[in-house]
């Protein structure tokens, strides 16, 4: 790598050329594994592995993370090269920062040994399992969410054959904990979904019921699957990002990633064998973590993809870009302040209106380059809750929420794949096939078209698909966006 020549990587040998305040906040390989980690993406490294880091120093504990990729091998032998230690840049108007962080104790590759990952599941060690593996790891067919009855789900446990699937790979190893009696544990999702912990747990006993004679009785009794809300923007890494954690460092970091200054996690506070102290590290833990979700899913990534798919269609290729059209701050406003403030009750001593403004100031961050594309991604498994459920509740006040069906409405021209000027946009999403053949079948006029999309049952719920009022709010901004694009409907 040309511009990395001479610089060597980071690593527990090149530690002492780093800068000491970028230094890790404990001794990197002395903490031993309490955590295991499913999914290694940029969102972790720079959320859980933080806190975590933190609260170790602060409060110690035998909390290292072992963390798991479930596909890709890269990050695996990343970490590994570096002896598990990576970089977090924060980026703001002010500058960047960087900082070593320490927490893991170890990584794996789940795809080529699922055996070393369900035996680190039975491990007496380990008493916390964390999530991150995005909206669409929460179904197995993503087609109709159902899960199927073959060995896809949990693997051939006959043959010993491993499972491809995350509620499979949790499946097996707490089963292999049962055997062993090990003690309790819990299972945590850190992904953006409404009630993440129930859904998980359900997940995991609808795959439990896939194996005969499992011990159900005892994940009843020794499992538990906490709620939490996550949030910190934590962008793709790109070369940029490389290049400033190699400026910070002085060397070479190739698993670095960038991150805004703010961050937050709400956690239900349901432990049975014990967790790091992530309450000294700012995390809030909390009997109730609906209030913060709602707010967190509705206000924070709802007004995102509205950027997102506005910002892409008029080719804005960030976030902050978007958020500078002309009259999006006040549609936006609009939007938080008539849809989203309307059909929820925040927490205490929070209110919408400043919670809403500090995102703005957030998306806003010019340090962040958060591409509009990514964040429109796999639309189909996010606009349930960062959209839909806030209609629906404005439906049942009997209000018409005219601007969250704008960001309905931009999502369907977004995935018809032309920007305003005509060039052609990604589809990245797991749906992409129906999507594709709901469109090909009837999209001749907008109101065809919301009626094809509506059709998507596993996205769009009977109830939502059709109320008419629903329906015309969103057949008549297509309209709209189609006439005049959205600088149009901006002005
Ligand atoms: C974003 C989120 O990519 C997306 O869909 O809305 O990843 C967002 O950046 C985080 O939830 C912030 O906490």
């Amino acid at each position: 790598m040309g511009v990395t020549a001479g610089l060597a990587t980071l690593g527990l040998g090149t530690l002492g050329q780093v800068p000491p305040p970028a230094r890790p906040l404990v001794r990197p390989g002395a903490v031993p594994a309490g955590i295991v980690h499913l999914g290694v993406g940029a969102f972790h490294r720079a959320h859980q592995a933080v806190y975590t880091e933190e609260a170790l120093a602060k409060a110690g504990g035998d909390w290292g993370i072992v963390a798991v990729a479930p596909r890709s091998t890269d990050v695996v032998e990343r970490l590994d090269a570096q002896d598990l230690l990576f970089s977090v840049v924060t980026l703001s108007g002010e500058g960047t920062q960087a900082r070593v962080v320490g927490s893991l104790a170890g990584v794996r590759h789940a795809p080529s040994d699922p055996d070393a990952v369900v035996a680190l599941l039975a491990d007496p060690a380990i008493r916390v399992v964390t999530l991150t593996v995005t909206e669409k790891g929460y179904r197995l067919d993503p087609a109709t969410g159902a899960l199927r009855r073959d060995e896809a789900v949990v693997g051939d446990l006959t043959t010993d054959r491993p499972p491809r699937t995350i509620p499979g790979l949790l499946v097996r190893g707490l089963l292999a904990r049962a055997r062993a009696g090990t003690g309790p544990i819990a299972v945590v999702s850190c992904d953006n979904l409404p009630d993440n912990g129930r859904r998980l747990g359900n997940l995991v006993r609808q795959a439990l019921d896939l194996v005969r004679g499992a011990d159900r009785g005892w994940v009843a009794q020794n499992v538990t699957f906490p709620s939490t809300t996550v949030d910190r923007i934590v962008p793709a890494t790109t070369a940029e990002t490389l290049a400033q954690a190699r400026t910070a460092l002085g060397v070479v970091d190739h698993v670095a990633v960038g991150a805004e200054p703010y961050r937050q996690w709400v956690i239900e506070d349901a432990f049975p064998g014990g967790r790091p102290a992530w309450d000294v590290a700012g995390a809030v833990l909390t009997g109730d973590v609906a209030p913060w979700e709602r707010l967190k899913l509705r206000a924070l990534n709802g007004v995102h993809s509205a950027l997102a798919y506005l910002g892409a269609l008029a080719g804005c290729e960030t976030i902050a870009d978007a958020l500078d059209l002309p009259g999006m701050r006040e549609v936006l406003g609009r939007f938080l302040a008539e849809d989203i403030a309307t059909s929820l009750v925040p927490p205490p001593g929070v209110t919408v209106d400043e919670y809403g403004e500090s995102v703005l100031e957030r998306f806003a961050n010019p340090g962040i380059r958060h591409r509009t594309l990514q964040v429109a991604m796999d639309g189909s498994q996010k606009l349930p809750q960062r959209v839909l459920h806030t209609m629906l509740d404005r439906r049942a006040a009997g209000a018409e929420p005219r601007w969250a069906a704008l960001v309905v409405a931009a999502w369907m021209r977004f995935v018809a794949g032309r920007t305003d000027d005509g060039r052609p946009l990604p589809l990245d999403d797991p749906l992409a096939d129906p999507i594709r053949t709901a469109l090909a079948r009837r999209a001749a006029t907008p109101a065809d078209t919301v009626d094809a999309l509506f059709g998507l049952r596993s996205v769009f719920p009977a109830e939502f698909a059709e109320d008419p009022v629903v329906r015309r709010l969103v057949a008549d901004w297509l309209a709209v966006l189609t006439r005049h694009g959205v600088s149009g409907v901006l002005r």
